[in-house]
C-alpha cells in the first residue's frame, strides 16, 4: 500500500531538515519502505482538506490506505512497530526504546522548543536578553542527565532504535544555539545518527525539495 506523508511545501529553515517531516522521512528510510510526499502550504495546512487529516493543521500526517495519522511519535512508532529495523524483538528491550522514543518527545524537547520560541517569537522583547539564560540553562538541565547516560555507548540501549531516531531529531534542533557543542558525547551521538545512510537519505530528500526553484 502506497504510504504518503506530508511535508512544507517551502520549510522556514530552508532545507537544513529541522522540521519534521524529516524524522518520518528518516524512520522510512530505515526500514526502506517508499513513500510519496504531498508537500503543503502554509494556507494549505489551515483548510479543511489538511485538517481532516490533522486537527491543528500542521505537518507532518500519513496515509497509508484506510489509515490516517498524524504526530511524528506516532507516525514513528507505528512505521517502527509495522516493519523490522527499528525496535528490538525482546520485549523488554522493545519497552526501553519506546521509552527512549517518549523522552525524547516529553523530556528532552520541550525545553528546546521554548529555546526556539524565545529567540523567534520573543527575540525583539525588552525581557528576551534578560530570560535566555534562563530558558537555555533549562535545554541544559536534561543534557546533562542524557550525556551521562549515554556514557560512551553508541546508542542509548544497545542498537540503534526508534528511541535514537527521536533523541538525535530532537537534539538536532539544539545545532544553531551551539548549545549541543558543549557535549561532545552527545554532539558525538548525533553525528553518528547523522551519518547513517538512512538519515542521510532522508535529509538529501527535504533538502531538494527546499532548494528546488519554484
Ligand atoms: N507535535 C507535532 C508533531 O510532532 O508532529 C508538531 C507538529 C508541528 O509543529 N509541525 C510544524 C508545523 O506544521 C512543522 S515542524 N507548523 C505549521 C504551523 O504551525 O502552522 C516544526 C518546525 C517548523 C520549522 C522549523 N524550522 O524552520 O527550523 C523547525 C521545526
Amino acid at each position: 500500500m502506497t504510504i504518503t506523508i506530508t511535508a512544507f511545501e517551502r520549510s522556514p529553515d530552508g532545507g537544513k531538515g529541522l522540521a519534521r517531516d524529516t524524522r518520518v522521512r528518516w524512520a522510512l528510510e530505515e526500514v526502506s519502505q517508499p513513500y510519496e510526499v504531498r508537500l503543503v502550504s502554509f494556507r494549505a495546512m489551515k483548510e479543511p482538506a489538511h485538517l481532516a487529516l490533522h486537527p491543528f493543521g500542521r505537518i507532518p500526517t500519513y496515509e497509508e490506505g484506510e489509515l490516517v495519522l498524524f504526530e511524528t511519535g506516532a507516525i514513528a512508532f507505528h512505521i517502527a512497530e509495522r516493519h523490522a529495523g527499528l525496535l528490538p524483538a525482546d520485549a523488554n528491550a522493545r519497552a526501553r526504546a519506546i521509552t527512549w522514543m517518549f523522552a525524547a518527545l516529553n523530556t528532552v524537547e520541550p525545553p528546546i522548543l521554548e529555546l526556539a520560541n524565545a529567540r523567534l517569537l520573543e527575540g525583539d522583547k525588552p525581557w528576551s536578553a534578560e530570560r535566555l539564560p534562563l530558558v537555555k540553562d533549562r535545554v541544559r538541565v536534561p543534557l546533562n542527565q542524557l550525556s551521562v547516560r549515554l556514557g560512551d555507548a553508541d546508542w542509548l540501549d544497545g542498537a540503534f532504535s526508534a528511541g535514537d531516531l527521536l533523541m538525535v531529531s530532537v537534539l538536532l534542533r539544539l545545532r544553531p544555539s551551539g548549545i549541543l557543542d558543549e557535549y561532545p558525547t552527545l554532539a558525538a551521538y548525533v553525528a553518528r545518527g547523522e551519518a547513517r545512510p538512512a538519515y542521510k537519505r532522508a535529509f538529501d530528500a527535504q533538502l531538494a525539495v527546499n532548494t528546488a526553484k519554484k
